[in-house]
Order: structure tokens, then sequence, then C-alpha cells
């Protein structure tokens, strides 16, 4: 490891206090004791892991993994998969909606501390399209893989092929196609894509995000959240953040790389989520009726959201609470 990553990753731990110290032997003693507050607030706060929406269950399988010494990669892929089976969840993996000819496809994504990465886009007929990101990232010399090629290497891999159109989902579909004949809905609420992040008991981060993307989307299309640097970015240097809501509109301003250069530049990540939104509605020529969120974190485990509209709500797992958290808005 690099010595000035070793010393930005060793800061966030026991061994960082002693490695901080001999580094500022020579400084004022009050810097030292604001040093030592803050390595102690840091290791309170981790390890920590935060989700989209309301997914208790899933932020609560990913901090078991944390809590018995598990990587942030293993916690973020085992938080999503908790949703990937939840076949009520109607934005994520099985249950998930349909495009508009009937069709389940699924995008996610992955990164971890390293800054590799993995994605699947319009995949079809696996519920765990996070677990197919991972195998990506870590089998392949490639980063993302679509449609035919990944389900293949999925099957490959040994996951099982599903029919992942039930019957809640099949209803819905057919009532949109009648009520709605056949015009794209933006519903601003209608939306909970899974975006994770989580810090270890290391200081180290990872991300992952998974969705079946738009209800009724056109067949073929491919939102944000496979995109990296748009549904999901991470810099274990700095932090990280994720997407959720209209993903064209994230795509466009690379929302979540965005919020990390930001971080990175010494905005907080709330600041930061907020400069992410205002790149969005400058464009806008009145106030839209699309949704977009960003969650996001730091290395300290500052946390910060921000949505377009009211209605976005994320969960924290932080400092033994559990909590379904309301994201400030623009309206
Ligand atoms: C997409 N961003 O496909 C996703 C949708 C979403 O909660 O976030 N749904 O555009």
């Amino acid at each position: 490891m690099k010595r000035r990553n070793f010393i930005k990753n060793a800061s966030l731990t026991g061994a960082g206090i002693a490695v901080g110290t001999a580094l500022v032997s020579c400084a004022e003693n009050t810097s030292k004791e604001k040093k030592a507050i803050a390595n102690s607030t840091i290791k309170a706060t981790l390890p920590l892991v935060i989700a989209t929406w309301h997914v208790i269950n899933a932020t609560a399988k990913a901090m078991e993994i944390l809590q018995a010494g598990g990587n942030a990669l293993d916690a973020v892929e085992q938080g999503c998969m908790v949703e990937e089976a939840n076949e009520k969840g109607q934005s994520v993996g099985k249950g998930g909606l349909p495009d508009r000819d009937g069709n389940v496809t699924l995008d996610a994504c992955i990164m971890d501390e390293h800054g590799n990465c993995g994605s699947v886009v319009y995949l079809q007929n696996i519920t765990h399209a996070v677990s197919v990101a991972r195998k990506v990232m870590e089998d392949t010399p490639h980063v993302m893989l679509a449609g035919e090629g990944a389900k293949q290497f999925a099957v490959s891999k040994g996951f099982k092929l599903e029919d992942l159109l039930t019957e809640a989902s099949t209803e819905a579909w057919e009532k949109w196609k009648v009520e709605a004949k056949y015009k794209p809905i933006i519903n601003i609420e209608n939306h909970d894509t899974i975006g994770m992040l989580a810090i270890d008991k290391n200081g180290d981060i990872s991300g992952a995000c998974t969705t079946s993307g738009l209800a009724y989307k056109m067949k073929g299309r491919v939102g944000d959240s496979p995109i990296i640097g748009s549904g999901l970015f991470i810099d274990n240097n700095v932090g990280g953040a994720v997407a959720t809501g209209l993903g064209e509109e994230v795509i466009k301003t690379v929302g979540s790389f965005l919020i990390v250069e930001l971080m990175r530049q010494g905005k907080t990540p709330q600041e930061a989520c907020e400069e992410a939104v205002s790149r969005i509605l400058e464009k806008q020529i009145s106030k839209p009726d699309f949704q977009v969120a960003y969650l996001a974190t730091n290395k300290k485990g500052e946390i910060g959201s921000y949505s377009i509209h009211k209605g976005f709500t994320y969960t924290q797992y932080k400092n033994n609470l559990n909590q379904n958290i309301a994201s400030k808005a623009v309206y």
C-alpha cells in the first residue's frame, strides 16, 4: 500500500491514532487533542450502513456482517440481496415492475474500496443482479456486461434462471396498460431502487446499487443505477454516494461522481448532495415533475441526503440505531 493511502486509511483505526500522533509530534497540544477527539468520534460511528428508501431489513443484514468483522463489500452485497429477494418490493429484483412489454430487466453495480467495480445491465431471469455484478468485477477483465451476455455469464457462475414477473407485478402492468394507454408515468413516489453504502470496522467503504429500473420503461432502456459514477461512486480516500429517481437526469449530471468530487474539495456530504441536485434543477425551465434523490457519506461517517421533492427517505444504521429518516428536499 502506498504510504499516503496507508496514513489516510490508518487514521480511521486505532493504529491511526498512533500514526497520526507521530506525524504531528511537533504540533500544538490543542491540535493533538482535537485530532484525538475526531478519531474517537469516527470510531464510535463505525461501522455504518446507509441505504436509499425504507429498507430496515437490508441495512440490518449488512450491519450483522460488519459487526461480525466482515468487510464493507460483503455487507453491501448481502444487504442488497435482501431486497432483491423481497417480492413485495416492486423496484428491485424478483417482483420488480416490468418494462412496457412485460419484461423484468435488472440493472445493478458494485464498487469496492480499491476502486474495483462491476455492473450488469438489462439482466433478465436472475434475482440477485448485485451478485452477478460482483462476479463481473471479480471474475472477468470487464466492468459491465449486458443482456443475454450477462445472463449467460451468470448461468456459467451457477445462478439459477427464474421468472421474475410475479402475479402482483403482472396485475400492476395490466392495469397500467389500460389506464395509462402506454404513456410513461413519471411518478415522484414510485421508486425504491436500493443504493447502499457501508463503512466497515477498518474504515473501508464499499457501495452497491440494484434496481428493476423505471417501471414501464421502453424495452432496452437502461438507467443510472448500473453506471459507475451516476448511480454509485466510491473513493476510499473520500467517501461514497448513491442516487435514486429518474435515472436519465442522474446520468446527464454524473451525479454520484460529482458528489464524491465535491466532498474531496471539502464540501460536507449534505452540501455536496445539495449541489448535485441544483445541477439538475438549473437546467429545468419550471418545477420538475420528476424525482431525483442523493445519499452520501464521507469517510468520517457524516451523512448527507437531498432530493428534489419531499417524500424521499433513507435508512441509516449508525451507532447501534437502525432507522428510517426523511431527507431534506427542495420542494
Ligand atoms: C432508474 N434510478 O432506473 C432508477 C430508478 C429508481 O427507485 O431509482 N427507482 O432510473
